[in-house]
């Protein structure tokens, strides 16, 4: 394909709104064709933006000649029926993260996928395409810092809306470092603890924060702290620890400034703001790799059942305070490797 990608956004809320400003006003080669959201009046005003009709349905946009490719950002439960709506239409489909809210529901979209052929479906785990990741996976695998042993991560939020459980700690927020670190050391989680400290005040109700740890299966073993009314910022944390040497994500901001006896760094205010980079050059290369007739090769729909399966274990870890095995179903020929590169 040599001509702009059309792309049909369904989800025109916040991360959809984002999507489409950068698909509209950032990245090369694509277009923004088509809209649509359950709250009709968002959509048509977010389209009305960007020169795109509103659609009735998610599933009238797929259906529609002039979306090429879907990019799916509305609430996690509905992903599953546009993500197979867009596989039975054949056409390429980026799925924010979750994949689905259920392992079952992943492995449905793999049978559909598997079905089709080749593969249609990207998750959106954006941290694969942040510069101070792939910089740390770099280290890693150039072997300076030896074996890597352990890694300590922290995701903290600033806030988080009314509606947030604690299941969400790990379901909505440390999936991406369930994503993350499968990714990082190319290999599996294969079991999975989480502690309860002390709760803080400012979560209100909420068990705030959390403490999981994930065992992997080359022997690694990840602690990540879950904090989302750290109130302060958005701080996205990762340190690994090898046999030789330590590395970890750099410094919060570009400058740092001393001033009145202060030494200060800015902190970003959300998501949006730390990974502003990461989804500009996610989204450009699914759109390059599209144009150029190939195939997705982000983060897989195996990624997204594998990132599901976790959670699950760590939703069940919470409740339980054991420690909970993770199984993977036996994993199709179309995703060759274990986790993507
Ligand atoms: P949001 O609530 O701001 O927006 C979601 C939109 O989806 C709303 O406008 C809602 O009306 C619409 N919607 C709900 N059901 C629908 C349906 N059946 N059909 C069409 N539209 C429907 O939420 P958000 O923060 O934009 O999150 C959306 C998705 O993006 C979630 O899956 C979330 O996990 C993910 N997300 C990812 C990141 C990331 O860092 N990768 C960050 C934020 C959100
Ligand atoms: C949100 O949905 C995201 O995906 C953000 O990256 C994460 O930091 C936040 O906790 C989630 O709610």
């Amino acid at each position: 394909m040599t001509s702009m990608l059309q792309v049909g956004v369904i989800g025109t809320g916040m991360i959809g709104q984002d999507h489409i400003r950068r698909m509209t006003s950032v990245l090369a080669g694509v277009r923004v064709s088509a809209v649509a959201d359950v709250d009709t009046a968002v959509a048509a005003a977010v389209g009305a933006r960007v020169g795109a009709p509103a659609f009735e349905s998610g599933e009238a946009l797929i259906a529609d000649p002039s979306v090429d490719a879907v990019v799916v950002c509305s609430w996690g439960p509905t992903h599953e029926q546009y993500v197979l709506a867009a596989i039975a239409a054949g056409k390429p489909v980026f799925c924010e993260k979750p994949l689905a809210t259920t392992q079952e529901a992943c492995l449905r979209i793999i049978e559909a996928e598997a079905a089709y052929g080749s593969r249609l479906v990207q998750v959106g785990y954006m941290r694969r395409y942040d510069d101070a990741y792939r910089a740390l996976k770099a280290v890693v695998g150039s072997g300076q810092i030896g074996a890597p042993l352990m890694m300590h991560c922290a995701h903290r939020n600033a806030s988080v809306p009314g509606f947030y459980e604690k299941e969400m700690a790990i379901t909505d927020t440390a999936v991406h470092e369930i994503d993350m670190v499968r990714w990082m050391f190319g290999a599996e989680i294969t079991g999975v603890r989480v502690l309860v400290p002390r709760r803080s005040a400012n979560g209100g109700e909420l068990q705030d924060p959390l403490f999981m740890l994930l065992e992997m299966a080359n022997g690694v073993l990840v602690d990540v702290e879950i904090s989302v009314n750290i109130r302060y910022g958005y701080d996205i944390r990762g340190e690994i620890v090898g046999e030789d040497g330590t590395a970890s994500l750099g410094s919060l901001s570009p400058v740092h400034v001393r001033r009145a006896g202060l030494a200060s760094d800015p902190v970003p205010g959300d998501w949006r703001e730390r990974f502003l980079r990461a989804y500009d050059v996610e989204f450009q290369e699914w759109i390059d790799a599209l144009r150029a007739g190939g195939q997705p090769v982000g983060p897989s729909a195996w990624d997204g059942y594998a990132a599901a399966v976790v959670s699950d274990a760590g939703v069940a870890a919470l409740r339980s305070g054991s420690h909970v095995p993770v199984t993977l179903a036996d994993r199709p020929k179309l995703y060759t490797t274990e986790v993507a590169a």
